[in-house]
């Protein structure tokens, strides 16, 4: 049996960017001809912040049609929406007893997304969303788990939630890895290169489904430094060095081949290659994800199939759970 992989994604805006592009997704697809790979869209984390109901419903198909534009193909993987699978709720309860408020009130992502919010407003499901993701791996006895750097925190916790599982009921699950591609694992925003690109500063975000003027404008106007030498050197040229980092990821030319090719040239000619070379990807994109919407049924039906072949997996883990921890089977 081919190691297994999974992956999710939220979905909470309009568009991608092309740091879930770069940092997450175009390994999912590549993943795809190795791996037995499941992939779905983390409604469920969706709404641990509050979320209109028809944009939900909307960005989930919006969703699911990205990630086959991007060449997820519900052929090769299993592509759901989690909603549409109640074993991870149920999984999710289960992990939950065994986490230490302590060791859930640790995680980073939570302290900052609480701090963006005002903590008082923070719920409950936003601090347990970690145990969440945990149950989102562990049902699949997933082996590895491409996400960006930031998720790397989470992967420990699932890591450690399934040895003590394990530790306390039998082996039960699989020991998940990140697999984190260093290159991209981190894009930033290109208002301010010291922080990572994110849908919460659209400013310095590209978003794959931007109009194109507006893509070509943001990347114009990227941050850069008082310097003129175009050199990669991320801690001291942050904003230069990210603009090589996304134009290396879109023409598949090595960070070095481009730093040489640009000797003696301007910030001006990198950051007008960088935005050619980001509206060539997205351009064709845009038009596949326009072609896939015109068919909503159709993505509908997809989903139910993709949902249907994840049960199988889900339930499988789900009812060995029970079964280890004393729960009465049917
Ligand atoms: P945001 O900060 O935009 O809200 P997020 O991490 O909350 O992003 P998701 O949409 O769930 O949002 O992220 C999907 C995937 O994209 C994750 O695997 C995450 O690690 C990755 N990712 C997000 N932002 C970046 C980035 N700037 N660079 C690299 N990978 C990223
Ligand atoms: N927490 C992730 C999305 C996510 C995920 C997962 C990623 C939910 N469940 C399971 C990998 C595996 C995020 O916000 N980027």
């Amino acid at each position: 049996m081919n190691p297994r992989v999974l992956s999710g994604i939220q979905p909470t805006s309009d568009s991608f960017h092309i740091g879930n592009h770069l940092g997450a997704l175009q390994n999912w697809v590549s993943m795809q001809s190795e791996f037995e790979c499941f992939y779905f869209i983390a409604d469920l984390h969706a709404i641990t912040v509050e979320q209109d109901p028809a944009q939900l419903n909307q960005r989930t198909l919006l969703a699911y049609a990205q990630l086959v534009a991007l060449g997820v193909d519900p052929k090769k993987s299993v592509l759901f929406v989690q909603s549409q699978v109640p074993e991870h709720a149920q999984l999710m309860w289960v992990m939950s007893c065994i986490t230490g408020i302590g060791e859930a009130n640790r995680m980073t992502q939570f302290k900052d997304k609480a701090a963006k919010g005002g903590s008082s407003s923070a719920s409950v499901g936003l601090l347990t969303y970690p145990i969440l993701q945990a149950a989102d791996i562990l049902l699949y006895q997933a082996d590895a788990v491409p996400v960006g750097e930031d998720q790397r925190q989470h992967l420990e916790l699932t890591r450690d939630l399934a040895t003590r599982f394990n530790g306390r009921f039998g082996d039960t699950f699989t020991l998940p890895k990140p697999h984190i591609v260093k290159a991209t694992a981190k894009i930033q925003d290109l208002q301010d290169p010291t922080a990572k690109m994110s849908k919460s500063s659209p400013s310095g975000c590209i978003n794959l489904l931007d109009p194109l003027k507006t893509t070509e404008k943001k990347i114009k106007s990227a941050v850069t430094d008082s310097d003129s030498v175009v050199a990669f050197d991320p801690a001291n040229k942050a904003g230069v060095s990210n603009l090589l980092t996304i134009l290396s990821a879109y023409t598949g030319n090595t960070v070095d081949e481009l730093v040489d090719s640009f000797a003696g040239r301007m910030y001006g000619d990198l950051k007008k290659e960088t935005a050619g070379a980001v509206l060539a990807f997205a351009e064709p994109f845009q038009t596949t994800v326009n072609e896939l919407l015109s068919d909503k049924a159709q993505l509908q039906r997809d989903m139910n199939i993709g949902a249907e072949q994840a049960r199988e997996v889900a339930s499988q883990t789900l009812a060995a759970v029970y079964a280890k921890i004393g729960f009465n089977a049917s």
